[in-house]
Formats: structure tokens, sequence, C-alpha cells
């Protein structure tokens, strides 16, 4: 089988198999959400998406910066992103034309950290490359489904039946798999009771971190409910201990936080610290790294699924190419558009099917239209960057 990650070599085939980018525009757009979401770590009534578009060739691919306003999921920020794309990434990727991905992903390589702010150059970068090669991003990484399984991700609530309710709601309209945000005290109850009224749901936890190893007892109540899994219990940066807890459950953890490269999931696996992986690309800098991961995990047979940041569609678009890799065998977070925004950024918003699926488009490129009078309307910041 060819391996995902050798797309990291695939050439362009314009100008000396090397392509130079024109311009670099970094912008910043407001979306309210539907419904405030809430974590462990907080709640957020909307959006500020930081949106990258890399003009080359005569196209225009579009990317998207995962990062929130606040640093609690991960230490990066909006701020944080603009500020070292402006300073730092950009000017590597528009210095010299581009090779391929391997290419791009070195030149950011020298700069730590900072994933989500190198996968939104990543993520245009690739959207660009296959729209002017004619085919679709899942094609050019070497996806293969036509449909991907989703599930949905349902915040911590006012009220156990304002949960209740919720998880009736998307279960009606298809979604194979819900998680549920727990934290101490909105956990095992919790629970418990999605579990009573749906015995046979595909049924899964994520706790961002909530919890630390003295919590081992408790977190074995969750034992009983046959979850799916339990995602990122423990520590942001965390292996060892998860390792260690991974051992005493039988409920397979899963890592979204702790896996940031292809080294730390080579690790985790090493250690025994999940048995199951949330891959996103914003989290471990980029589709250079996502593939190398998917292909890790499927030569081990570890399964892995998408995970999502409350993207725009342009992020959510790159998420159905990624998921469309042979390996994603879980549904992943990859809701329709309407389960965030009254109005989403591309054409024609991401639908879920009643069979719980999202159809991977053909089309050129992300395969969906890129909504530039809305995105114009809500822009709050633009910052255009070109050659010297
Ligand atoms: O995009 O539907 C989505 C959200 C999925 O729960 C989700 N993401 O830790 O997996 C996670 C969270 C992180 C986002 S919190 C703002
Ligand atoms: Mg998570």
């Amino acid at each position: 089988m060819q391996k995902q990650s050798e797309v990291l070599n695939q050439t362009v085939g314009v100008v000396d198999d090397r392509l130079a980018i024109e311009r670099i525009e970094l912008r910043t757009v407001r979306l309210p959400l539907n419904e405030p979401f809430e974590t462990s770590f907080g709640r957020i009534d909307s959006r500020l998406i930081v949106l990258l578009s890399v003009q080359g060739g005569g196209e225009t691919g579009w990317g998207e910066v995962v990062a929130a306003e606040e640093p609690l999921y991960s230490y990066e920020t909006v701020g944080t992103a603009s500020h070292v794309i402006r300073d730092y990434l950009a000017p590597a990727l528009l210095s010299e034309p581009i090779r391929d991905l391997a290419d791009l992903a070195q030149r950011l390589a020298p700069f730590r950290g900072h994933n989500m702010a190198k996968a939104g150059l990543e993520l245009a970068y690739m959207d660009l490359l296959a729209r002017l090669q004619r085919q679709s991003l899942s094609q050019l990484i070497g996806a293969t489904r036509d449909r991907v399984p989703v599930g949905v991700s349902l915040g911590i609530q006012p009220t156990l039946d304002q949960l209740l309710q919720r998880v009736d709601r998307y279960l009606g309209l298809g979604y194979q798999r819900i998680k549920l945000k727990i934290k101490p005290g909105w956990d095992v109850g919790v629970v418990r009771e999605v579990r009573r009224r749906h015995p046979s749901l595909l049924l899964s936890v994520d706790a961002n971190c909530a919890y630390t190893l003295a919590d081992e007892d408790h977190l074995k109540k969750l034992e009983e409910f046959d979850l799916l899994m339990i995602e990122q219990p423990l520590e942001h940066d965390d292996l060892i201990d998860h390792a260690q807890l991974q051992s005493r459950l039988q409920t397979r953890i899963c890592l979204d936080e702790s896996v940031t490269s292809i080294g730390r999931a080579k690790q985790a696996l090493q250690l025994g610290s999940c048995r199951i992986i949330n891959i996103k690309i914003g989290r471990v800098g980029g589709y250079s790294q996502a593939l190398q991961i998917h292909d890790l995990c499927y030569s081990k047979g570890i399964p892995v699924w998408c995970g999502g940041m409350l993207e725009s569609g342009i992020g959510r678009a790159h998420n159905i190419a990624l998921a469309s890799l042979p390996g994603f065998t879980l549904p992943g977070d990859i809701s329709a558009s309407s389960r965030y925004f009254a109005r989403d950024l591309i054409v024609p918003e991401v639908t879920v099917s009643s069979d719980g699926t999202v159809a991977s488009p053909r089309g050129p490129g992300l395969g969906f239209d890129v909504d530039l009078d809305y995105i114009t309307a809500r822009t709050e910041t633009v910052t255009r960057l070109e050659p010297h």
C-alpha cells in the first residue's frame, strides 16, 4: 500500500516543480455560535476564526487556524498565531518557491511549537496544491472513502434534562456516536443516565485534562457504562500517568491534547498511554504530521478518528478530507454546519445524512465554494503579506 505520508514529496508540476507564493492573507472573522459550548476548561459563545488564504499559480488556497482566543485548550491563541504567522512563518514561505509539503514543513520546523499556526499555512497550501492539480484534497492525500462516519460532541449543559434532550436530538439526526464533555461533578451520574436511556449507543466521554491519577477510583466508576473511550482524562502534556491509568482500566483511553506530533504519537503507543488517537490537524501542526500519525496507527491497528475545534466550514472541509483516509475507522467530531453556526463560510454547508455520514467532496481542493461575501461581511482584521 502507498503510504499516505508519501504525498509529502509529491510535486506540483508548475514552474520547475516549485510553486511561488505571491501573497498570503491573514484575517480574523467573528462567527457567533448557535449555542454556547462548555468544556471542563470554560465556555464560549462565539468563535474568532483566523483564516489564511495563499495565492500562487493563479489560484487561491484556504486554511484555518484552530487556536481559540484564550490559551485554555492549549497555549496558542488567535493573538500568538497571528504574530507568529506574520513575523516568522509566512516570511519563510514567501522567501522562495515551495517544492512540496515536505519542503514547506521543513521551513516551518525551526520555529518551536505553534502547531496551530503552522497547520493553518499547511492547510491553505494543500488546498492550493489540490486546486492547481484539479483534484480534491482527499484525492491529493490518497484518501479513498466517499463518506465519513460522524459523531457529535455535546458540551456541559446547565441541567441533565437539557443534555438528554440534546442526545435525543442528535441521535434523531442520525449521528453515529455521542461524546459527552465531562468534569468532576458532571461525570458518572450524567453518563449513567445517558446510558440507561440508550443501552446500545456508541458513547464516549472527553475530560479535557480535568482529572489526575488520584482520581483513579472515581474514573473506574465509568467502566460499567461500556464506553467507546475516555478521551484525555489527565494533564495536557502527559504520557506517563496516562500509561499507568490505561494499564488499570479496561476502557480504552484516547489521547487528544497530549499527542502533538508523530514523535509524541510513537511515544504514546510505546508507553501504552492510549489505545486510540484523536487526530486534529491543527494540534499536530498540519497535514505532514497528521498523515504520518495516520500511517503509524494504521500500520499498528490503532484506531484513529478526526477531532474538531469548532471550525468554520473551511477547517471542517479539511477535516472531512483527512477523515476520508482508511485508518479513520471511528466516527469523527465532524458535525453539520447548522450545529455550530446560523450561516457557514462555505457553500454548500456541511450536512449530515440520516445514516450519520458526511460526503467527502470530489470537486477541486476543499470541494466547497468559499463564501467571500459572507467572509468579508464578518471580517474584523486583514493583514496582507507579500514577498519583499
Ligand atoms: O468541533 O464539534 C467540534 C468540537 C469537538 O469537543 C470537541 N472539541 O477536546 O475534543 C476536544 C474539543 C476541543 C474544542 S473546545 C473549544
Ligand atoms: Mg478532546
